[in-house]
């Protein structure tokens, strides 16, 4: 088949995301919409049931739209039940969030049947390239979906970045004045000198050890915390409710609250800080893409699975470190997620702090070295009509 051919073939893709919790779930695919259309050409329906989650993200979302343009991605309220649509010719199901009965229907009834996609988890597990690419035949009607893992070896298909995404940080980084005015707009006078660290996480009531720590420290730490779930923890710390502009100084720590950003305000601020705490997926995606030391706070599963997660990626990552800066991350890492920090596992990262700065920048200049989640997504619908 002609190239060109192919391409139209694959010109008008649906996207569907059901907002389990959090932003996670739109937080990917709305990326994924949003790179696909920009980059690719190609017309995106992202199905959605919760506008509310988006308007987090983008704040244009008129909450009451059942189909508006949000960044040249048509985004279409999800109801049920689902009215009859024409299904697109790639079908994205986002993390096994189950298809309308109707739409499937629809689709199965296609004389050229849409390929479709399971976009699962991000793992960095062994066995995620094995899974990667598997086919399963649906029990009842004439179709298959395919099995797409992001990961972060060479068998998986990779992670989002968009074409521009590393020069941009680039760019911003290698200026000054972009930065000062970026803190500026959030209303922070930065101080010279202050170890600049975001915070974003699930409840921990380990905050309260890392904010002493912070605080009693040598080093002047400037942290800013986005309104999020973690700022209980903090308010409980602090004996006193906070919302976006507080802004409190103990000791060696000033601490800034924000409001929760808009997206691409967020990475902004992942590029602008020198340590971010992150959680979840995208967050986490995004702060490795900040080229920076990063503690990742992963989302829990029952009968701890998500710890396994959590050392297989901590397996790759300290891969190559020195031992002591290794270690020093990884008992960081262990500590905030079994949320109990030990004495002095901060001050061991902290006196590590240089190689784990240049190691961040290895390791994103290492995983830039694979093409990006959309494009091999492409290239794989590609091989499937
Ligand atoms: O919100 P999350 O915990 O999302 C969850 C988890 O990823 C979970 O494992 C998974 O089941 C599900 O989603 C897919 O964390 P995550 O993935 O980092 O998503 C947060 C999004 O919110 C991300 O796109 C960044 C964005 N964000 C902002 O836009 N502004 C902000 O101020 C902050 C703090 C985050």
């Amino acid at each position: 088949m002609h190239e060109n051919d192919m391409d139209q073939r694959l010109a008008r893709w649906d996207i569907f995301c059901r907002v389990v919790d959090n932003y996670g779930d739109i937080g990917v695919t709305f990326r994924l919409a949003r790179q696909l259309a920009d980059e690719y050409g190609v017309a995106v329906r992202l199905w959605l049931d919760d506008l509310a989650s988006l308007a987090m993200l983008r704040p244009e979302t008129a909450l009451q739209a059942a189909r508006q343009t949000v960044a040249g991605v048509d985004v279409c309220r999800w109801d049920e039940p689902f009215d009859a649509a024409q299904p697109a010719q790639v079908v994205i199901e986002a993390f096994a969030c189950g298809l309308p009965q109707a739409y499937l229907e629809a689709m199965a009834a296609c004389a050229q049947k849409p390929v479709w996609i399971n976009l699962e988890y991000l793992s960095a597990e062994a066995w995620v390239d094995d899974c990667h690419g598997m086919a399963s035949r649906h029990p009842r009607l004439p179709l298959t979906q395919y099995f797409f893992f992001p990961g972060f070896s060479r068998g998986t298909g990779g992670l989002l970045r968009e074409r521009t995404l590393l020069a941009e940080r680039q760019a911003f980084r290698a200026h000054a004045d972009r930065q000062q005015a970026f803190w500026q707009s959030l209303g922070i006078n930065e101080a010279a000198g202050a170890l600049k660290i975001s915070l974003f996480g699930y409840s921990n009531p380990a905050v309260h050890s890392l904010l002493d720590s912070w605080a009693s420290g040598a080093q002047a730490v400037l942290a800013v915390v986005p309104e999020n779930r973690l700022l209980r923890d903090v308010e409980h710390y602090c004996g006193r409710s906070l919302k976006a502009g507080d802004e409190l100084v103990h000791g060696s720590l000033r601490l800034v609250v924000l409001p929760f950003l808009p997206q691409d305000q967020y990475d902004r601020l992942l590029w602008a800080c020198d340590i971010n705490f992150v959680r979840g997926e995208d967050s986490f995606v995004r702060a490795q893409w900040a080229a920076t030391p990063l503690v990742w706070q992963i989302y829990l599963q029952d009968e701890n699975i998500h710890l396994e997660k959590l050392e297989a990626f901590l397996a790759r990552y300290t891969d190559g470190l020195p031992v002591d800066a290794a270690l020093a991350l990884q008992n960081l890492w262990r500590d905030w997620n079994r949320q109990q920090l030990a004495d002095g596992v901060w001050q061991d990262c902290l006196s590590c702090w240089p190689v784990l700065r240049q190691h961040a920048e290895t390791w994103a200049a290492s995983l830039a070295q694979a093409e990006n989640l959309a494009a091999q997504l492409i290239s794989f619908c590609k091989t499937r009509v």
